[in-house]
């Protein structure tokens, strides 16, 4: 049985759809704090799990005896500033039962979800290497640079098998994004098709590392489906994506939507969280160690989210 925790969230929900595919619908337990969204109701085993009550985690780590544990409940960055101790609390306590009872039932393998958002003002700017100076600035950042500490610390001193993606902002039509710095790359699409404009509350020129859910999912994937000795990271994997400007989305989507207007929020407190982070990321490591290997560029991704979304907006 595979296990996906937060399976209600932006990658969740895309990862149960995907794993659904890939082993059989009930061989994936579904679950998160509250009942399932649209997408996946109705649609394989659900159950409501809180990754801080240890009781209710612990019960269903009894039931199913899980295989596999995709652990992707956390508070992201921009709710995460406004949350900051309930960011903490959720990122790293949630994260150290799951590590807990993972060893206790003898989970094979365990995914949790890094982020570009480890970096930080002094980390280098382009081209982020897999090591470097790391001082993030949000409480989501460092939930996630801590988290990647004690990942590595449970693969070290009890073996488990547990690996990590670093995922640059993702795009995708399966579902909404949950509160981040990147969700204007999400929510531009939707405001293209629906009223033609969209006032971005990242200014015109801020670079940031992105990429399509398709090629997230597949990464995840294609990580935990590797051999464990060609896992050499036990932090979390770089993975580069593509580093766009709110700009250039734009225009790429007028190449579509040719009225399309885009305009900008001049004080958003999410530029901030944007200005920490890096412009591009280097994945060697991932394209070395595992054979990574993107699939979407912008022109891509652009054309196949509209062309989604079209169909149920
Ligand atoms: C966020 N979508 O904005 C997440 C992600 C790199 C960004 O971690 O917080």
């Amino acid at each position: 049985k595979i296990l996906v925790i937060g399976a209600n969230g932006q990658i969740g929900t895309e990862l149960v759809v995907a794993l659904r595919g890939i082993h059989g619908v009930d061989k994936v337990i579904a679950s998160d704090i509250n009942n399932p969204t649209y997408a996946i109701r109705n649609s394989g085993p659900y159950e409501l799990v809180n990754v801080l009550d240890k009781d209710n985690l612990h019960h269903i780590f009894e039931k199913y005896r899980p295989t596999q544990v995709y652990l992707l409940a956390a508070i992201l960055s921009a709710v995460g500033e406004q949350k900051p101790k309930m960011a903490w609390d959720l990122n790293m306590t949630g994260l150290i039962h799951v590590l807990d009872f993972a060893v206790e039932f003898k989970t094979a393998k365990v995914f949790w979800p890094s982020s570009i958002a480890v970096f930080g003002p002094h980390s280098p700017q382009f081209n982020t290497p897999q090591y470097c100076v790391m001082d993030p600035n949000t409480v989501y950042g460092f939930s996630k640079l801590a988290g990647e500490r004690w990942a590595e610390y449970y693969f070290v001193k009890h073996g488990l098998d547990i690996r990590s993606i670093r995922y640059p902002g993702l795009i995708g039509w399966k579902a909404s994004p949950g509160g981040g710095t990147t969700d204007y790359a999400v929510h531009i699409f939707h405001e293209a098709l629906k009223k033609g404009k969209y006032e971005s509350f990242l200014s015109a020129d801020t670079t940031l590392p992105m990429m399509y859910m398709e090629d997230a999912i597949r990464a995840t994937i294609s990580l935990m489906d590797a051999p464990a000795d060609q896992i050499k990271i036990r932090s979390s994997y770089n993975l580069a994506g593509i580093s766009f400007t709110p700009a250039q989305l734009a225009d790429e989507i007028k190449k579509h939507i040719s009225a399309f207007e885009m305009g900008y929020v001049d004080t958003d407190p999410r530029q901030a969280i944007a200005d920490s982070w890096p412009k591009s990321i280097d994945d060697n490591s991932a394209q070395q160690d595992w054979g990574w290997k993107l699939e979407y560029d912008l022109p891509k991704m652009t054309a196949d989210m509209l062309e989604n979304l079209k169909k149920i907006i």
